[in-house]
Protein backbone atom coordinates (compact mmCIF):
# COMPACT_ATOMS: atom_id res chain seq x y z
CA UNK A 1 0.00 0.00 0.00
CA UNK A 2 1.33 3.44 -0.81
CA UNK A 3 1.68 5.45 2.48
CA UNK A 4 1.16 8.95 0.45
CA UNK A 5 -2.37 7.59 -0.36
CA UNK A 6 -2.90 7.75 4.03
CA UNK A 7 -1.10 10.59 4.06
CA UNK A 8 -3.27 12.47 1.24
CA UNK A 9 -6.70 10.19 0.72
CA UNK A 10 -7.54 12.93 -1.47
CA UNK A 11 -5.32 11.68 -3.86
CA UNK A 12 -6.87 8.55 -4.22
CA UNK A 13 -8.83 9.59 -7.49
CA UNK A 14 -7.72 10.80 -10.31
CA UNK A 15 -9.08 13.27 -12.47
CA UNK A 16 -9.64 12.15 -15.97
CA UNK A 17 -7.42 14.15 -18.43
CA UNK A 18 -11.17 14.58 -21.02
CA UNK A 19 -12.57 15.99 -18.68
CA UNK A 20 -15.73 17.18 -18.53
CA UNK A 21 -15.75 13.82 -20.40
CA UNK A 22 -19.70 15.15 -21.40
CA UNK A 23 -20.87 18.51 -22.04
CA UNK A 24 -24.08 20.42 -23.09
CA UNK A 25 -22.24 21.88 -25.75
CA UNK A 26 -21.55 18.53 -27.60
CA UNK A 27 -25.10 17.09 -27.16
CA UNK A 28 -27.18 16.54 -30.17
CA UNK A 29 -29.82 18.48 -29.18
CA UNK A 30 -30.37 21.94 -27.43
CA UNK A 31 -29.97 21.22 -23.40
CA UNK A 32 -29.03 23.17 -20.34
CA UNK A 33 -26.82 21.34 -18.92
CA UNK A 34 -26.06 17.19 -18.26
CA UNK A 35 -24.75 15.76 -14.74
CA UNK A 36 -25.55 13.32 -12.47
CA UNK A 37 -25.32 10.16 -14.71
CA UNK A 38 -26.13 6.65 -13.51
CA UNK A 39 -23.40 4.09 -14.95
CA UNK A 40 -23.39 0.56 -15.84
CA UNK A 41 -21.20 -1.94 -17.75
CA UNK A 42 -23.43 -3.87 -20.42
CA UNK A 43 -21.64 -6.45 -23.11
CA UNK A 44 -17.57 -5.02 -22.33
CA UNK A 45 -19.75 -1.03 -23.11
CA UNK A 46 -20.10 1.18 -20.67
CA UNK A 47 -23.63 3.06 -20.50
CA UNK A 48 -24.17 6.27 -19.05
CA UNK A 49 -27.70 7.37 -18.13
CA UNK A 50 -27.46 11.11 -18.16
CA UNK A 51 -29.94 13.60 -16.34
CA UNK A 52 -30.19 16.02 -19.16
CA UNK A 53 -31.92 19.59 -18.32
CA UNK A 54 -33.53 21.00 -20.85
CA UNK A 55 -34.10 24.70 -21.65
CA UNK A 56 -37.56 24.90 -19.78
CA UNK A 57 -35.57 23.92 -16.09
CA UNK A 58 -36.95 20.12 -16.24
CA UNK A 59 -34.84 17.04 -16.41
CA UNK A 60 -34.96 13.83 -18.24
CA UNK A 61 -32.66 10.64 -19.01
CA UNK A 62 -30.74 10.06 -21.98
CA UNK A 63 -28.20 7.12 -22.90
CA UNK A 64 -24.16 7.90 -23.78
CA UNK A 65 -22.73 4.95 -24.57
CA UNK A 66 -18.66 4.13 -25.15
CA UNK A 67 -16.21 1.53 -25.70
CA UNK A 68 -13.73 2.31 -23.08
CA UNK A 69 -15.82 4.51 -20.47
CA UNK A 70 -13.95 7.35 -21.31
CA UNK A 71 -14.07 8.76 -24.29
CA UNK A 72 -15.50 8.03 -28.30
CA UNK A 73 -19.31 8.96 -26.51
CA UNK A 74 -22.67 8.05 -28.67
CA UNK A 75 -25.34 10.17 -27.03
CA UNK A 76 -29.06 9.19 -28.44
CA UNK A 77 -30.04 11.67 -30.61
CA UNK A 78 -33.21 12.45 -28.54
CA UNK A 79 -34.34 12.21 -25.10
CA UNK A 80 -34.41 7.82 -23.86
CA UNK A 81 -36.29 8.38 -20.71
CA UNK A 82 -38.25 11.47 -21.51
CA UNK A 83 -40.61 12.65 -18.72
CA UNK A 84 -44.37 10.96 -19.05
CA UNK A 85 -47.14 13.06 -19.71
CA UNK A 86 -50.04 11.02 -17.95
CA UNK A 87 -47.53 10.82 -14.90
CA UNK A 88 -48.13 13.18 -12.11
CA UNK A 89 -45.33 11.92 -10.34
CA UNK A 90 -42.98 13.11 -12.70
CA UNK A 91 -44.35 16.44 -14.21
CA UNK A 92 -41.34 18.71 -13.26
CA UNK A 93 -38.95 15.35 -14.66
CA UNK A 94 -36.78 12.23 -14.01
CA UNK A 95 -33.81 13.33 -11.76
CA UNK A 96 -30.40 11.40 -10.89
CA UNK A 97 -30.59 7.67 -11.89
CA UNK A 98 -28.67 5.58 -10.18
CA UNK A 99 -28.38 1.74 -11.87
CA UNK A 100 -28.05 -1.95 -10.46
CA UNK A 101 -27.94 -5.29 -12.97
CA UNK A 102 -31.09 -6.53 -10.78
CA UNK A 103 -31.05 -10.30 -10.49
CA UNK A 104 -34.01 -11.22 -8.94
CA UNK A 105 -35.89 -9.52 -12.40
CA UNK A 106 -32.43 -10.35 -14.50
CA UNK A 107 -32.87 -6.97 -15.53
CA UNK A 108 -31.41 -3.37 -15.36
CA UNK A 109 -33.55 -1.38 -12.31
CA UNK A 110 -33.03 2.12 -12.43
CA UNK A 111 -33.89 3.88 -9.07
CA UNK A 112 -34.79 7.88 -10.10
CA UNK A 113 -36.19 10.83 -8.52
CA UNK A 114 -39.48 11.49 -10.23
CA UNK A 115 -40.22 15.38 -9.68
CA UNK A 116 -43.59 16.12 -8.71
CA UNK A 117 -45.08 19.31 -7.32
CA UNK A 118 -46.04 17.02 -4.42
CA UNK A 119 -41.65 17.40 -3.59
CA UNK A 120 -39.20 14.97 -5.24
CA UNK A 121 -39.70 11.05 -4.71
CA UNK A 122 -37.75 7.57 -5.02
CA UNK A 123 -38.91 5.68 -8.37
CA UNK A 124 -38.17 2.90 -10.16
CA UNK A 125 -38.25 1.19 -13.99
CA UNK A 126 -36.77 -1.70 -14.95
CA UNK A 127 -34.72 -2.38 -18.55
CA UNK A 128 -33.44 -4.72 -20.73
CA UNK A 129 -31.44 -3.31 -23.56
CA UNK A 130 -31.49 0.52 -22.04
CA UNK A 131 -33.98 1.34 -24.99
CA UNK A 132 -36.95 0.49 -23.94
CA UNK A 133 -38.25 0.53 -20.14
CA UNK A 134 -41.06 -0.40 -18.15
CA UNK A 135 -42.23 2.14 -15.43
CA UNK A 136 -42.93 0.63 -12.07
CA UNK A 137 -43.97 3.65 -10.03
CA UNK A 138 -43.44 5.18 -6.61
CA UNK A 139 -41.14 3.08 -4.65
CA UNK A 140 -41.48 6.06 -1.45
CA UNK A 141 -43.20 8.71 -1.40
CA UNK A 142 -41.34 12.74 -1.27
CA UNK A 143 -39.39 13.82 -0.08
CA UNK A 144 -36.70 11.68 -0.72
CA UNK A 145 -34.00 11.07 -3.46
CA UNK A 146 -31.03 9.40 -4.02
CA UNK A 147 -31.91 5.92 -3.90
CA UNK A 148 -30.18 2.67 -5.58
CA UNK A 149 -31.72 -1.27 -4.92
CA UNK A 150 -28.95 -3.38 -3.99
CA UNK A 151 -28.69 -5.97 -6.95
CA UNK A 152 -30.04 -9.06 -5.18
CA UNK A 153 -32.46 -10.03 -2.38
CA UNK A 154 -30.48 -10.43 1.27
CA UNK A 155 -33.06 -13.72 2.64
CA UNK A 156 -36.29 -12.92 1.16
CA UNK A 157 -36.24 -9.24 1.10
CA UNK A 158 -34.90 -6.67 -1.35
CA UNK A 159 -33.42 -3.73 -0.04
CA UNK A 160 -33.16 0.06 -0.60
CA UNK A 161 -30.99 2.93 0.60
CA UNK A 162 -32.39 6.34 0.39
CA UNK A 163 -32.37 9.94 1.89
CA UNK A 164 -35.76 10.74 3.04
CA UNK A 165 -36.39 14.11 4.76
CA UNK A 166 -37.21 13.40 8.67
CA UNK A 167 -37.70 15.97 10.48
CA UNK A 168 -35.91 18.18 8.52
CA UNK A 169 -32.47 16.40 8.55
CA UNK A 170 -31.26 14.44 5.80
CA UNK A 171 -29.33 11.14 6.52
CA UNK A 172 -29.17 8.20 4.58
CA UNK A 173 -31.76 5.49 5.08
CA UNK A 174 -32.23 2.02 4.38
CA UNK A 175 -35.19 0.34 3.76
CA UNK A 176 -37.00 -3.20 3.42
CA UNK A 177 -39.44 -4.56 1.44
CA UNK A 178 -40.66 -8.37 0.57
CA UNK A 179 -42.71 -7.26 -3.01
CA UNK A 180 -40.82 -3.80 -3.98
CA UNK A 181 -44.05 -2.18 -2.93
CA UNK A 182 -44.69 -2.41 0.74
CA UNK A 183 -41.39 -1.08 2.28
CA UNK A 184 -40.52 -1.30 6.59
CA UNK A 185 -37.50 -1.54 8.56
CA UNK A 186 -36.74 1.86 8.14
CA UNK A 187 -33.39 2.86 9.55
CA UNK A 188 -30.58 5.39 9.16
CA UNK A 189 -27.34 3.74 7.57
CA UNK A 190 -25.18 6.80 7.51
CA UNK A 191 -26.34 10.15 9.13
CA UNK A 192 -24.49 13.31 8.83
CA UNK A 193 -22.30 14.57 11.41
CA UNK A 194 -22.67 17.89 12.77
CA UNK A 195 -20.02 20.19 12.61
CA UNK A 196 -17.64 18.27 9.88
CA UNK A 197 -17.56 18.28 6.48
CA UNK A 198 -20.18 16.45 5.65
CA UNK A 199 -22.17 18.77 8.25
CA UNK A 200 -26.00 19.96 6.25
CA UNK A 201 -26.70 16.46 4.44
CA UNK A 202 -25.66 13.19 3.18
CA UNK A 203 -26.56 10.98 0.44
CA UNK A 204 -26.26 8.44 -1.31
CA UNK A 205 -23.76 8.49 -4.59
CA UNK A 206 -23.16 5.92 -6.51
CA UNK A 207 -25.26 2.14 -6.56
CA UNK A 208 -23.29 0.23 -4.03
CA UNK A 209 -21.30 -1.69 -5.77
CA UNK A 210 -19.80 -5.61 -4.10
CA UNK A 211 -16.39 -5.84 -3.17
CA UNK A 212 -14.15 -8.86 -1.56
CA UNK A 213 -14.67 -6.77 1.31
CA UNK A 214 -18.18 -5.64 1.38
CA UNK A 215 -20.17 -3.38 -0.42
CA UNK A 216 -18.28 0.04 -0.98
CA UNK A 217 -20.77 3.30 -0.85
CA UNK A 218 -19.44 6.16 -1.68
CA UNK A 219 -21.88 9.41 -0.71
CA UNK A 220 -22.03 13.44 -0.85
CA UNK A 221 -21.73 15.47 2.11
CA UNK A 222 -22.58 18.61 2.36
CA UNK A 223 -21.12 21.90 4.39
CA UNK A 224 -23.28 25.42 4.11
CA UNK A 225 -20.58 28.06 3.56
CA UNK A 226 -21.28 31.56 3.09
CA UNK A 227 -21.11 31.28 -0.39
CA UNK A 228 -23.46 28.28 -0.63
CA UNK A 229 -23.22 24.66 -0.24
CA UNK A 230 -20.31 22.62 -0.92
CA UNK A 231 -20.70 19.12 -2.14
CA UNK A 232 -17.63 16.23 -1.26
CA UNK A 233 -17.43 12.68 -1.57
CA UNK A 234 -16.53 10.74 1.19
CA UNK A 235 -16.72 6.47 1.07
CA UNK A 236 -18.07 3.97 3.50
CA UNK A 237 -18.09 0.28 3.59
CA UNK A 238 -21.20 -1.80 4.63
CA UNK A 239 -21.38 -5.63 5.34
CA UNK A 240 -21.54 -8.15 2.96
CA UNK A 241 -24.48 -10.24 4.47
CA UNK A 242 -26.01 -7.50 6.47
CA UNK A 243 -25.79 -4.07 4.55
CA UNK A 244 -27.38 -2.13 7.91
CA UNK A 245 -23.97 -2.30 9.53
CA UNK A 246 -21.26 0.16 8.39
CA UNK A 247 -18.18 -0.87 9.11
CA UNK A 248 -15.85 1.86 7.87
CA UNK A 249 -16.25 5.18 7.68
CA UNK A 250 -13.83 7.31 6.10
CA UNK A 251 -13.00 10.55 7.81
CA UNK A 252 -11.81 12.94 5.70
CA UNK A 253 -13.72 13.37 2.20
CA UNK A 254 -11.94 11.78 -0.79
CA UNK A 255 -13.05 14.39 -3.63
CA UNK A 256 -14.59 17.79 -3.39
CA UNK A 257 -14.14 20.89 -6.41
CA UNK A 258 -11.41 21.81 -7.54
CA UNK A 259 -11.36 22.54 -11.41
CA UNK A 260 -12.95 25.82 -13.10
CA UNK A 261 -15.77 22.95 -14.86
CA UNK A 262 -16.27 21.67 -10.74
CA UNK A 263 -16.92 25.73 -10.13
CA UNK A 264 -18.42 27.30 -13.02
CA UNK A 265 -21.81 26.37 -14.00
CA UNK A 266 -25.36 26.78 -12.53
CA UNK A 267 -24.48 25.52 -8.80
CA UNK A 268 -20.67 26.28 -8.15
CA UNK A 269 -18.67 23.93 -5.96
CA UNK A 270 -20.56 20.79 -6.44
CA UNK A 271 -18.99 17.38 -7.37
CA UNK A 272 -22.12 14.53 -7.10
CA UNK A 273 -20.86 11.11 -8.14
CA UNK A 274 -24.02 9.27 -9.69
CA UNK A 275 -22.65 5.86 -11.27
CA UNK A 276 -19.36 3.73 -10.99
CA UNK A 277 -18.15 0.17 -12.68
CA UNK A 278 -15.10 -1.57 -12.32
CA UNK A 279 -12.92 -2.29 -15.21
CA UNK A 280 -12.28 -5.89 -14.32
CA UNK A 281 -9.36 -6.34 -16.28
CA UNK A 282 -6.89 -3.42 -14.50
CA UNK A 283 -9.37 -3.22 -11.34
CA UNK A 284 -9.78 0.62 -12.40
CA UNK A 285 -12.49 1.93 -9.97
CA UNK A 286 -14.16 4.99 -12.60
CA UNK A 287 -17.43 7.25 -11.14
CA UNK A 288 -18.97 9.59 -12.81
CA UNK A 289 -19.84 12.65 -11.41
CA UNK A 290 -21.80 15.66 -12.34
CA UNK A 291 -19.77 18.82 -11.98
CA UNK A 292 -21.20 22.23 -10.87
CA UNK A 293 -24.78 20.54 -12.13
CA UNK A 294 -23.45 21.09 -15.58
CA UNK A 295 -21.48 18.79 -17.33
CA UNK A 296 -20.02 15.06 -16.88
CA UNK A 297 -16.69 14.15 -15.16
CA UNK A 298 -15.05 11.22 -14.60
CA UNK A 299 -12.11 10.02 -11.79
CA UNK A 300 -10.58 6.84 -11.38
CA UNK A 301 -8.63 5.03 -8.45
CA UNK A 302 -7.32 1.56 -7.97
CA UNK A 303 -9.99 -0.45 -6.06
CA UNK A 304 -7.40 -2.09 -4.18
CA UNK A 305 -6.17 1.41 -3.11
CA UNK A 306 -9.54 2.67 -2.10
CA UNK A 307 -10.30 -0.80 -0.15
CA UNK A 308 -6.76 -0.85 1.46
CA UNK A 309 -7.20 2.38 2.55
CA UNK A 310 -11.10 1.90 4.25
CA UNK A 311 -9.57 -0.84 6.02
CA UNK A 312 -7.09 2.06 7.68
CA UNK A 313 -10.27 4.20 8.49
C1 LIG B 1 -28.95 17.80 -4.72
C2 LIG B 1 -29.67 17.15 -5.89
C3 LIG B 1 -28.78 17.02 -7.11
C4 LIG B 1 -27.91 18.22 -7.36
C5 LIG B 1 -27.26 18.69 -6.06
C6 LIG B 1 -26.39 19.93 -6.23
O1 LIG B 1 -29.85 18.13 -3.73
O2 LIG B 1 -30.80 17.88 -6.21
O3 LIG B 1 -29.57 16.76 -8.23
O4 LIG B 1 -26.91 17.89 -8.28
O5 LIG B 1 -28.27 18.95 -5.11
O6 LIG B 1 -27.13 21.02 -6.70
Amino acid sequence: MNKRLHNNPRELFSRHVYNPILKPAEWPYVVNSVFNPGAIQVEGETILLCRVEDCRGFSHLTVARSPDGKSNWKVDPQPTLARSQESHEEQWGLEDPRIVWFEPFESYAITYTSFSPAGPQVSLALTEDFETFERQGVLLPPEDKDAALFPRKFGDRYVLIHRPIVRGEQHVWISFSPDLTHWGDHEILLPRRSGWWDDAKVGLGPQPIETRLGWLMLYHGVRETASGSLYRVGLALLDSDDPTKVIRRCDPWVLGPREDYEYRGDVPGVVFPTGAVIDEPSGELRVYYGAADTSIGLVTANLEEILSYLESC
